[in-house]
Formats: structure tokens, C-alpha cells, sequence
């Protein structure tokens, strides 16, 4: 969406794309190590958990963890759990929208949705599994990685409000109860500060929790940022939902156009949306203006989530 145009920029986004690459390898090493094995009952389960979790998707939630982290000089290991925890949540949260009691989609990360390969009820239990999963993962993270109780604690919490009925759970049940209605751009802004926007928010707030030290200046930055690159990424989602084609996409392209749902570009028109991300992408820069090169991977990825062409 933006363009890049000079040097410095290209040779920051080679790297970044180097590091991108790395951290998506770790979380899919590490979330094959926390899902359950095929070879162990309920088997068909688990199979459909490991086949709605890995082999697929940008891990932008993964990615904002460890950016975050980086900024905090948290331990990479430490951020492979927190960043696979949001990510099983994440997981869940696309099988259960692909549902046909939800958004009703037959296609996810360029291969048949979950309840599409298995069956609803199969699929409705990959989504619960999956969430408490996550919750697990975090609680008996000091097992693995030398977490304090209060690390954990504050995770749990963090991510158990996102995912729940005053976060993405509750923006979901907004956007379900929108489908046909016309919503202001304040009322869509609040659904999606819940839908989207509060899971990537907490995949920040967790990777700053796993550093030793709690930063308040930076943990403050970190707020500001999150919230203004979760709004950017649901504006270029809607953007996308209407420029990119299914192929591109993996999952099937002007979906919420075709299903009378409101979106950023209903409301505002192609060229006022793409101001709005840009505006957007500029405050999430400005939250991390006191900060050097500790921030330089957020501020990638802030450019990363701007110029996604899925
Ligand atoms: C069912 C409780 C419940 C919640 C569902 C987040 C959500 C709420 C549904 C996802 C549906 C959707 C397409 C939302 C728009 C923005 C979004 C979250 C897109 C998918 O995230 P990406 O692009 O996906 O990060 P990948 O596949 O790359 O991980």
C-alpha cells in the first residue's frame, strides 16, 4: 500500500523480512511441539487442531510479540511461548468465524476451512481445544522457561480479556448483529477494537511481559502502538477484502461486501480508507518516536502489516 522508496528502507525491510522468516519457523517449531500428537486419542481431533494451526498464516500476532519482546529485551525462548499462545488463539478464532453459525467460509489460509475438511462438530471442538490450550501453554510456562508467577499471571489475565466477551469474542458478537445494518465509522471502529484489535494488542502486551524488567515507559508505547497497527490492519483487510483477488487472499475475496456487512471501505470509500491506514500506520509510528533501534523491528513491522497484499 505504501510505497518504499528509499535505499535505507529497502535494505531495513530485507532484513526484516531475514528476521520475519525466522521468527515464523520458531513459532511453527513451537507450536508442533505444543499441540497434541496425531498418534494419541482422540486422534481425529487432534489431527484437526495441528491442521487448523500450522502450515499456514503470516503469524502477524506472533511476529508483534516478539517486536514487542525486542523492545523489551525479553528472551526469544520465553517469546516463543507467548507468541504460540496467541496464535492458538488466533487459530481458534478462524475456525470458529469459518463456521456456518458464524461468517459461513469455505476456504482459510488457501485450503478448506476446518469444519470443511472435518465436520462442524469437529471443528467447534478444534476452537475450544485450542483456546484452553493457549491458557495452558501459559500456565505451566514456568515449567519449561524460568517465568515468574507474576509473568504468567499477568498473561493470563491479558490474554483471557482480549479473547473474551469485552474483547474479540464481544466484537465478533457486534459484527454478527451488524449484517445489514449501517454502522457510523465510530460504531465500526469500536467492533473492531474489540474483534481484531484487542488479540493483537495483548500479543504486544505478552511479549513485553516476558521481559525481566517492567519498562512502564515502553509498555505505554507499546499500548499506543498496538492499538493504532490493530485498527491499520483491519482498514487494509477491508481494503484488500475488496482489491485482492481469492487466490491471493486464501480465503475468499469481497466476503463482506457480498455479505452486507459494513466496512471501512462502505463507509468511507476506497481513497478516505487507505488516508485512514496511513494516518494510523503514522500514529503507531509516533508511539515509539523515543525509542532507537530497539524499536526498529515494530516500526518494520507496523510497514510490514501497512503493505500485506494478504
Ligand atoms: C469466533 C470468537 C470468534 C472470533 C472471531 C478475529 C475474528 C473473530 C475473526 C476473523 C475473521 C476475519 C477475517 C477478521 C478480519 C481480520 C482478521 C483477523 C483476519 C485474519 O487474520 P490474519 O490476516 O490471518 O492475520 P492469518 O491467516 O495470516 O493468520
Amino acid at each position: 500500500m505504501l510505497k518504499i522508496d528509499s535505499k535505507d528502507c529497502m535494505i531495513a525491510m530485507t532484513d526484516f523480512t531475514a528476521w520475519s522468516l525466522e521468527i515464523q519457523r520458531r513459532t511453527e517449531q513451537t507450536l508442533d511441539h505444543l499441540l497434541p500428537p496425531t498418534n494419541i486419542a482422540p486422534e481425529r481431533l487432534h489431527d484437526a487442531m495441528r491442521y487448523a494451526v500450522l502450515g499456514g498464516g503470516k503469524r502477524v500476532r506472533a511476529l508483534l510479540a516478539h517486536a514487542a519482546g525486542a523492545l523489551c529485551a525479553a528472551d526469544a525462548n520465553k517469546l516463543d511461548i507467548a507468541a504460540s499462545a496467541v496464535e492458538m488463539i488466533h487459530a481458534y478464532s478462524l475456525v470458529h468465524d469459518d463456521m456456518p453459525c458464524m461468517d459461513d467460509d469455505d476456504l482459510r489460509r488457501g485450503k478448506p476451512s476446518c469444519h470443511k475438511q472435518y465436520d462442524d462438530a469437529t471443528a467447534l471442538l478444534v476452537g475450544d481445544a485450542l483456546q484452553t490450550l493457549a491458557f495452558q501453554t501459559l500456565a505451566t510456562a514456568e515449567q519449561r522457561l524460568d517465568f515468574t508467577a507474576e509473568q504468567q499471571l499477568k498473561m493470563l489475565s491479558t490474554l483471557a480479556i482480549a479473547s473474551g466477551s469485552r474483547g474479540m469474542a464481544g466484537g465478533q458478537a457486534i459484527d454478527l448483529a451488524s449484517v445489514g445494518k449501517e454502522l457510523t465509522q465510530l460504531e465500526l471502529e469500536y467492533m473492531h477494537i474489540h474483534k481484531t484489535g484487542a488479540l493483537i494488542r495483548a500479543s504486544a502486551l505478552l511479549g513485553a511481559y516476558c521481559a525481566e524488567q517492567e519498562d512502564l515507559a515502553k509498555i505505554a508505547a507499546i499500548h499506543q502502538y498496538s492499538e493504532a497497527i490493530g485498527l491499520a490492519f483491519q482498514v487494509v483487510d477491508d481494503i484488500l477484502d475488496t482489491e485482492a483477488d481469492t487466490a491471493t487472499l486464501g480465503k475468499t475475496a469481497g466476503k463482506d461486501a457480498d455479505s452486507n456487512k459494513p466496512t471501512y471501505v462502505t463507509i468511507l470509500g476506497i481513497t478516505r480508507a487507505k488516508a485512514l491506514a496511513n494516518e494510523l500506520h503514522e500514529n503507531a509510528l509516533a508511539a515509539l518516536q523515543p525509542f532507537g533501534d530497539e524499536a526498529s523491528r515494530l516500526r518494520q513491522l507496523a510497514l510490514f502489516i501497512m503493505q500485506r497484499s494478504f
